[in-house]
């Protein structure tokens, strides 16, 4: 089927968030012929094996080793940002100062400065943007999103997030580099508040709504590690673990955890949320499924029920394999680029954009404050509505 309208992709990075982003743009075309299709121009990485190997493998035109020379390109409409967090501020503010839509990957800015600076530069060249928290496109939550916007849990009391891992418990693992920059505070911002926190976060703020204020804290168990690059012993400054209460805005309370330290666990994402007529639970390892208790249901058959969100009137799975068969982790980031292909089309709000991520950001913010503090912190409301007239 050929194309409306191709939108040309300049991809920066090649690691695994690298490999996520290029098997989305090339399935969505497949899969959601009705958006216009991306077209794979270049790739970049400072590696020049890399970037070739990675233009060959998933089919980009060319590659590049500098991002700048990326940037300048006029035959580039999109800089999709998949490189570690310390690139993601300078790039996407040149991107958007040349004109280009740019997408990024999560957290936008190692810091709020760095996530505003993303955000100005986005809405006063008048492009769009999108950040990657692609588990919003997972069909069970974004049918949790459906029952909570039709009230089917009324008013919200409690919610739960935690998110788990256990890749880094050995002393022996390095900290920057390649596969472990994400253990460097420089590179990364935080540990697994920016990284993991950051998901639950936004999950909240999509289906809660905005926080008022946090109090947490945060542990950096195994506190020195060789430094990949300097080949010496340095100090550990991102977290390992982070622990946070929460009180939003409509007056419900959460509690948060994420770790790389509960051993067994490798993306143990849950989330359950309580309201006033109905409750609702999901788990990453079983992303399919959303458990569900309606108080509605007949007082003697009432129980938790488990939806098999594989149905064709379940959110995106139309797109997919006929009901009851599933689908996983990377076709939440088709489903995000089928949705951000359909907002440029249609001028719908594209979601998340820049300030939706400076608005987890800020919570981000927040608990790492409050951790040095030990006190309640107020979160700043970011999520002022931005104006889609003329973007992109
Ligand atoms: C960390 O291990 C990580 O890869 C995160 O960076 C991703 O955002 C998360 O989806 C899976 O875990």
């Amino acid at each position: 089927m050929p194309a409306k309208r191709d939108l040309r992709v300049g991809l920066v990075g090649t690691g695994f968030m690298g490999r996520t982003h290029a098997n989305a743009y090339h399935q969505v075309r497949r899969f959601f012929p009705q958006e216009s299709a991306p077209e794979l121009v270049a790739v970049c990485s400072r590696d020049e094996d890399k970037a070739a190997n990675f233009a060959a493998q998933w089919g980009f035109g060319s590659h590049e080793t500098d991002w700048r020379r990326l940037v300048e390109r006029d035959d580039i409409d999109l800089i999709d940002i998949a490189s570690p967090n310390d690139t993601h501020a300078e790039i996407a503010v040149a991107a958007a100062k040349a004109g280009k839509m740019v997408a990024c990957e999560k957290p936008l800015g190692r810091n709020l400065a760095e996530s505003q600076r993303m955000v100005d530069a986005v809405e006063s060249a008048g492009v769009a943007s999108m950040v990657w928290y692609n588990y919003r496109r997972v069909p069970a939550l974004a049918l949790a999103r459906q029952m909570i916007e039709e009230g089917k849990l009324g008013r919200i009391f409690h919610s739960r997030f935690k998110f788990l891992q256990d890749w880094t418990m050995s002393a022996d693992l390095p900290q920057g580099g390649a596969g472990t920059w994400r253990l460097d505070a420089k590179l990364a911002g935080s540990g697994v508040t920016g990284d993991l926190l950051a998901h639950c976060i936004d999950a909240a703020l999509w289906l809660v709504g905005p926080f008022a204020e946090v109090c947490g804290t945060t542990e950096v168990f195994i506190r020195e590690r060789t430094h990949a690059l300097s080949g010496k012993r340095e100090a550990v400054t991102a977290e390992d673990a982070g622990l946070f209460l929460a009180r939003f805005a409509n007056g419900s309370l959460a509690s948060f955890e994420a770790t790389r330290f509960a051993r067994g666990h490798k993306a143990l994402f849950t989330l359950e949320i309580n309201g006033e007529y109905g409750s609702i639970e999901w788990d990453l390892h079983d992303l399919h499924r959303l458990q569900y208790f309606s108080h509605g249901d007949e007082s003697a058959l009432r129980g938790w029920r488990t939806i098999h969100v594989s149905d064709s009137d379940h959110p995106y799975m139309m797109a997919w394999w006929v009901p009851g068969l599933q689908i996983g982790y990377e076709h939440t980031f088709i489903h995000q680029v089928a949705d951000f292909m359909r907002g440029l089309a249609t001028g719908e709000k594209l979601v998340p954009d820049f300030r939706d991520g400076l608005a987890a950001d800020a919570v981000v913010d927040a608990v790492l404050r409050s951790a040095r503090s030990r006190r309640w912190e107020a979160v700043e409301d970011f999520a002022a509505p931005f104006n889609l007239e003329g973007v992109g």
